[in-house]
């Protein structure tokens, strides 16, 4: 007996000497594994404190520019890396799956975006219902601006224009955008002339008329490039040794791009504090916000924490079995350049990076499937939509009914997807929603207030559907991918498979023995 406890107590003292040990060296390799992110979490906290520490000063406009001059820097750098990096990656993305492969994967993809973007409209219509933060008077708010009208039928023909760019480089830094000119058209009327009973008389009116024109604002065509590069990538994969040059090409063309989002990405956390803090100090005051105002931010906060935390993680979860909270933790770093920068694109870079380093999402699902939900999947921006245009009917005392729900759901899915290809979108789609239930677009100046902040929060939920999209795609795509490693001998990918440090929640979960279990799953 004695001997037995006294084994325990060294094998219990042994045990917690190797406990310390382990935790020194782990405390090491974890801050030197997450440096990153910690960094990049203590930058945000820096921001804010430092942010609110100088609003006290009233910094005049030009001062606060130069103070956010090193956040300037950051977009710039990143924005900097997006056209190569869209190009080379859906070019290589695209190159390396057969049409079948990726025709499927595509399918899966879209089905994907359909899925989330509409249960997005559907749970910011339910919130804004329940929440009711529109009281029917529009007396607390300030002054109300004209907005320009819209036409919804130009705006989706330049959609579609924008789809088809006549010039790659200036689709690069332009988009088309109708513009509307004046025409004076003359009419030859016949007078009938009863006082002097002269007949065939002829007269000429003249009358304006207002026409559409071709013109172009500035800003990248994104669908454009899109939809060239999935044709070219497509054509150069089937090409085979021909294209091989084209493919080593953008493939080398990626992985450099890539290097430099690595190197940029150190620079990120100042970035990122700056962009925050320098906002903090612009705003103004938050404590003169109207009631109205401050509930309906409350209610669009609640609608995309509903739609980020739980109902896509519900999703990932439901699919792949995996716990989608160790995937979102890898995502860290570029959910917070969503929140410092307010775009998607610009993000886009870091999301890249996020999930092919830390969450290991097979490079070929990626390239593929980031790009394309950069562009058309505004999961965040879907629910904004549909929420305002409701909110907007509450400060006006109007009843929706069902088909004029229906209505808004449908015009703002519609308006997320197209985003990208109209241009000026912010606005033009908002227009577009209310005019479609008649509702006065004018009122879109009343939330213009807080704008800037909500457009943080719903492009960090534009960014992480994109990444949990990958996620999922990844997963049903996983036999194609597999297959198409068997058949290129490419068996250190599926080693690298093995290593996912997300996946295994529970050891059953293999890739190997899951084919028959997860049969039912696929899309
Ligand atoms: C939000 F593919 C890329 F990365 F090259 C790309 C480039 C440009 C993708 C998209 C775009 C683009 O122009 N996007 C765009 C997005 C244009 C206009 C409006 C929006 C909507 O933006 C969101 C919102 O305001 O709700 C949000 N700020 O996700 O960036």
């Amino acid at each position: 007996m004695q001997r037995f406890r006294e084994s325990i107590h060294i094998r219990t003292m042994k045990a917690k000497r190797k406990v310390e040990e382990i935790s020194k060296e782990d405390v090491q390799a974890f801050l030197k594994k997450h440096a990153f992110v910690l960094f990049t979490v203590a930058a945000v906290i820096i921001g804010i404190i430092l942010g609110f520490a100088l609003r006290p000063y009233k910094m005049s406009y030009r001062e606060v520019k130069y103070f956010s001059f090193p956040g300037e820097l950051l977009m710039r750098m990143l924005q900097m890396l997006v056209l190569p990096l869209l190009v080379s990656s859906l070019i290589t993305g695209m190159a390396a799956l057969d049409s079948k492969a990726s025709g499927k994967m595509g399918m899966r993809a879209v089905m994907y975006y359909m899925t989330t973007t509409i249960i997005a409209v559907f749970v910011g219509i339910l919130v804004v219902l329940i929440i009711h933060p529109g009281k029917g008077s529009k007396a607390e708010f300030g002054k109300q601006q004209k907005i320009e009208q819209v036409s919804p039928i130009d705006a989706f023909l330049d959609l579609i224009r924008n789809m088809f760019p006549p010039n790659l480089v200036q689709a690069c830094t332009q988009q088309f955008k109708t513009k509307y000119g004046k025409r004076v058209v003359t009419v030859t009327v016949m007078v009938n002339d009863s006082v002097f009973n002269l007949t065939n008389a002829t007269q000429e009116l003249s009358r304006e008329e207002v026409i559409p024109v071709p013109g172009s604002v500035s800003g990248v065509n994104a669908l454009g490039l899109v939809v060239f590069s999935m044709g070219f990538g497509l054509i150069i994969g089937s090409m085979k040794e021909q294209g091989q040059v084209l493919r080593d090409f953008f493939d080398s063309l990626n992985e450099a791009i890539m290097k430099l989002v690595a190197m940029i990405m150190w620079y990120a956390p100042v970035g990122i504090l700056f962009l925050i803090s320098g906002k903090i100090v612009e705003m103004d005051d938050i404590t003169q916000m109207g009631g109205q105002l401050a509930m309906y931010t409350i209610t669009v906060i609640i609608g995309l924490l509903i739609h980020g935390v739980l109902i896509l993680p519900l999703l990932y979860f439901a699919i792949t079995r995996l716990n989608p909270f160790l995937f979102i933790a890898g995502l860290l770093q570029a959910l917070i350049t969503a929140l410092g920068t307010s775009s998607s694109s610009a993000t886009l870079p870091v999301t890249f990076k996020c999930l092919e380093e830390n969450n290991k999402v097979d490079k070929r699902v990626t390239r593929f499937v980031l790009p394309v939900g950069a562009t058309i999947n505004m999961d965040g921006t879907a629910l904004y939509e549909a929420l305002a245009a409701i909110f907007i009917a509450q400060v006006n005392d109007v009843e929706m009914n069902f088909g004029q729900i229906l209505t808004i759901s449908i015009t703002a899915t519609a308006a997320s997807i197209g985003a990208a290809g109209i241009p000026q979108a912010g606005l033009v789609t908002m227009v577009i929603v209310l005019t479609s239930v008649g509702l006065p677009t004018d009122d879109i100046t009343l939330i213009i207030a807080v704008d800037w902040f909500l457009d943080r929060l719903r492009t960090t939920t534009n960014v992480l559907g994109d990444s949990i999209g990958a996620g999922i795609v990844e997963f049903l795509s996983r036999h194609e991918l597999q297959s198409k490693d068997v058949e290129m001998g490419n068996a250190v990918l599926e080693e690298k498979e093995r290593k996912k440090p997300y996946r295994l929640i529970s050891q059953e979960n293999d890739y190997d023995n899951e084919k028959h279990r997860h049969g039912d799953t696929k899309m």
